[in-house]
């Protein structure tokens, strides 16, 4: 009687050791993919590297003036001159409303005064033409020209 009770928990040990290791696995598993779709996520964001424009002052300008770039992808303008710039396409603030584009349902951007030495970044998630301006010197020519791929 007492053979058969210790042969009984034997192997109910053993069951117990394997089921428990079973169930570790699969967690641990878990955990290794999780850890590779955050490194995957992460390192999809760090591949969209943000397309530079510079703010120059002579003549005011963007730098280069038309880009491409892909939803998602940000856009960080560096203001490299020594006086204020910006970046907008809000239609309320363009002399010429024709110098500010944007595609339907997108919110205007504005970066506000951009001192020297300090950028701004904005990231479009619709895709489409923006025409943007530097506001101070929109009437000297400073625009640019985004255009968003999906
Ligand atoms: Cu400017």
């Amino acid at each position: 009687m007492t053979g058969a009770c210790a042969l009984k928990g034997a192997p109910d040990k053993e069951m117990r050791h394997m089921l428990s290791s079973i169930l570790k696995r699969p967690t641990r598993f878990a955990l290794v993919m999780a850890g590779a779709l955050a490194f995957g996520v992460a390192g999809t964001a760090l591949a969209a590297d943000p397309v530079i424009i510079q703010m120059r002052d002579v003549p005011p300008s963007f730098y280069p003036a038309k880009v491409t770039v892909k939803v998602g992808q940000p856009v960080e303008w560096k203001n490299i001159g020594n006086t204020v710039h910006g970046a907008t396409d809000n239609p309320g603030m363009a002399i010429q409303k024709a110098d500010v584009t944007e595609p339907a349902g997108a919110k205007a951007f504005d970066s506000g005064f951009v001192p020297p030495g300090g950028t701004y970044t904005y990231t479009f998630n619709t895709p489409g033409v923006y025409k943007y301006i530097c506001v101070p010197h929109e009437m000297a020519g400073m625009k640019g020209e985004i255009v968003v791929k999906k």
